[in-house]
């Protein structure tokens, strides 16, 4: 028989022989040619270039528009062009909506597929509306506050994030982003290598714009403890941060965000890098106290609109009321560095929620749309599975996610999909795949799962990290997934994930968890003239978990409200008393919920190597990451199943045309002759559902295209006749 040449098929579903070495080979051979992307059915596999390999310019974008999927090579546009085309009813896709689900580990390519799907699909819906421009430019602006540098990605997302595009017929008409669990702890300390948020070295690179009269007093990077590990390369780049700075200006100006809130944002920058330069020490009743040879306090609390006197007192002691007295208990200095850097996370957090509401107020819809003729499509992009030396609460949250859309990934393509041709009666071997569901079940069951007993720690006034991990060690000692560490004195475990083994320090885990801050610190930041500083420290939280901003009123769109439960954002941890924790869960659950009801449209991104080089395909990196996420049995379902099943009255309902009969009911025997008239193979007939393999629907398409052209034809010759 002949075979392919290698790398030559674009959808590996078609290959005849199949196992990991071919799947393996065939990929690799084809990123040699700079062909990144690949199909497996209906998913998209894309290999990171780390190069620009010049295919997203205007040809690419009008050859994927409104275009059959085998008529032109795979490509991240026929993502958007498979989504919108849904959208609108066409194509073999269910209509109503979509959700483009893009996985893979830290520095994949995730973000960047994220931001051509979205330019692709606002070149599909051109209106040339100023909807449109805002919408490209929501990127830049939340990777200048959200992305930083880290060991495995340069432009690390630092928070996971769904970006809902709404339509109304084929229009786009607004947008929503929800966010998800910002690493805010990145702020105050960064490892080794890397760096805080970009937001912080483009305000020293663009610092003569942004503070023509010296008030932010910036000095030399160097010297603010926040900086520690970002100040040389900024330093070797200036040039191209300056550059960053000036497109973020450009970003914000685009958004709608006005010349007082770019000012704002950037003097709480400031003040946040001062406040990282206050320091302490004992004082002779052993108590802290703020020495300031610098005057950072100064400086920070002159930025932040409040008291500078107030702001020492409220980082070096605690006042609390007892019995109807006030008690005044000084800290440590450690203490007090906490105090420090929870201010500063906080203020930090609640700015970058501040960002996003605004940003969504920006962009509801102007309109008033029925909620029901408004159909969307989402696009999740979330922080990638990570594996560092150092692993902390941060990255158990981040691997959990990666989990949990492994698991709605496998539900789809696997669990669902063989149940229902089990339902339907169809011949069927079974393909097995490897379910995650115990991961999930080790870090959510009720009680004993591993957030739950990390609340119950946190709640615990004798609890520490060290109990913490007892209690693990204790509850999960039978589990698998969970494995002890031998050194029993240390706060350290393991968790055998689908992506890997990880080890976890479970230091500081109970106060990330709680993410408290005190009382005094919060009504000192209440009491602000800044008037974003005062905006956000006095929103309410609503029940629904969303942010109310009281005060500022929007500038822009009004929203007209959405029927959906909101996502609650992960950066409002306090106020609610939800530990963040609990927060992330629901978070997770209520996104579940929203993807579940929209139809799923899968991009798995690989990554080549660890040292973000081009041109260098490491083998066994890759053949893990194909191994983990199930890429053969993928191949297999793909190559087996039937990636379309409409019911018997939706086939006949869109395809009766072709039968010249408009009053054909759908039933079973009206679908089979339809399918016969159409003179295609392989497929087959359920007991309510036909089921399709994607290029049926082509051809279906394509039969109906042509009776479409002889049509126009014969009316046209009729209008001659009767001319
Ligand atoms: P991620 O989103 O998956 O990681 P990114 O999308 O940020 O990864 O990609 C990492 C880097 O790879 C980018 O900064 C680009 O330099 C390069 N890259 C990715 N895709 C392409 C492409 N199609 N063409 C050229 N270069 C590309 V993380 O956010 O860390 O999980 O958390
Ligand atoms: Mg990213």
């Amino acid at each position: 028989m002949d075979r392919p040449a290698l790398g030559a098929v674009e959808d590996l579903a078609e290959l005849a022989n199949l196992d990991e070495e071919i799947l393996l080979a065939e990929i690799k051979e084809r990123y040699s040619r700079n062909k990144i992307y690949t199909y497996v059915g209906d998913i998209l596999i894309a290999v990171n270039p780390f190069k620009d390999i010049g295919i997203y310019g205007k040809d690419e974008s009008q050859r994927y528009r409104m275009s059959k999927k085998t008529a032109q090579p795979p490509h991240i546009f026929a993502v958007s062009d498979a989504a919108y085309q849904a959208l609108l009813g066409h194509g073999g896709r269910p209509p109503g909506n979509q959700c483009i689900l893009i996985s893979g580990e830290s520095g994949a390519g995730k973000t960047e597929s994220t931001k051509l799907i979205i330019k692709q699909l606002v070149e599909l819906c051109k209106g040339n509306t100023q909807l449109e421009r805002q919408i490209l430019q929501v990127n830049p602006l939340l990777e200048a506050f959200g992305n930083a540098q880290t060991v495995m990605n340069d432009n690390s997302s630092r928070f996971g994030k769904y970006i809902q595009l709404r339509f109304h017929s084929g229009q786009l008409i607004g947008g929503k982003i929800s966010e998800y669990l910002l690493e805010k702890s990145r702020v105050v300390r960064q490892n080794e290598g890397e760096e805080n948020f970009h937001i912080f070295s483009y305000l020293f690179a663009g610092v003569q714009q942004a503070d023509p009269e010296g008030r932010f007093a910036l000095q030399d990077p160097s010297q603010y403890r926040y900086m520690c590990h970002g100040a040389r390369r900024l330093k070797n780049n200036l040039p191209v941060l300056h550059e960053c700075f000036e497109e973020l200006v450009n970003a914000m100006d685009m958004v709608g965000f006005t010349d007082d809130d770019q000012q704002d944002l950037f003097t709480v920058i400031a003040a946040i890098l001062h406040l990282g330069n206050v320091v302490f020490e004992l004082d002779d009743y052993d108590a802290a106290m703020v020495t300031d040879p610098n005057g950072a306090v100064k400086i920070a609390a002159k930025l932040l609109g409040v008291d500078s006197e107030e702001v020492a007192s409220c980082l070096t002691s605690l006042v609390t009321v007892t019995r109807g007295e006030y008690v005044k208990r000084a800290y440590s200095v450690h203490q007090a560095q906490d105090a420090r850097d929870a201010m500063t996370k906080a203020v930090y957090g609640r700015l970058f929620g501040w960002i996003v509401n605004k940003i969504n107020q920006l962009l509801a819809p102007e309109i008033d749309v029925d909620p029901h003729l408004m159909t969307e499509i989402g696009i999740l992009d979330i922080f990638g599975f990570e594996h560092f030396e150092k692993n902390s609460f941060e990255q158990a949250c981040i691997n959990l996610a990666n989990e949990q859309l492994q698991f709605f990934f496998n539900q789809h393509i696997f669990k669902m999909e063989q149940e229902e041709y089990m339902k339907e009666g169809i011949d069927w071997t079974e393909i097995k795949f490897v379910d995650n569901k115990p991961l999930l079940d080790l870090f959510l069951t009720k009680p004993i799962g591993m957030l739950a007993l990390l609340d119950e720690e946190s709640l615990f006034p004798k609890g520490t990290d060290q109990s913490y991990v007892d209690k693990l060690n204790s509850s999960f000692r039978k589990n698998q997934y969970f494995t002890k560490s031998p050194q029993t004195t240390t706060a350290i475990f393991c968790i055998s994930h689908y992506a890997g083994k990880v080890t976890y320090q479970a230091e500081g885990w109970l106060e990330k968890n709680r993410d408290t801050m005190p009382a005094g610190i919060i009504e000192v930041l209440q009491s602000s003239t800044n008037a974003l500083v005062k905006t956000v420290f006095r929103a309410q939280i609503t029940r629904t978990g969303s942010l109310a901003l009281q005060g500022r009123r929007s500038t822009g769109r009004v929203s007209k409200g959405s029927r959906q439960r909101p996502i609650p954002s992960a950066s409002d941890g306090a106020k609610r008393k939800l530990t963040v924790g609990a927060q992330f869960k629901t978070s997770l659950s209520v996104l579940m919920e929203r993807m579940t009801a929209a139809t799923p449209i899968f991009v798995r991104c690989l990554k080549p190597n660890h040292l973000k080089t081009a041109d260098n395909f490491d083998e066994k990196y890759i053949q893990s990451q194909l191994l983990y996420t199930g890429m053969l049995e993928t191949t297999k379902i793909r190559r087996e199943g039937y990636a379309v099943r409409p019911t018997f009255e939706d086939f006949v309902s869109k395809y009766k045309i072709l039968m010249c009969r408009l009053d054909l009911k759908g039933s079973r025997d009206n679908c089979v002759k339809i399918l016969q008239a159409s003179k295609m193979t392989r497929w087959h007939i359920g007991k309510s559902k036909v089921f399709l393999k994607y290029h049926h629907v082509e051809q279906l398409t394509d039969i109906l295209d042509n009776l479409g052209k002889k049509v126009v034809v014969l009316q046209k010759i009729a209008r001659g006749f009767i001319a």
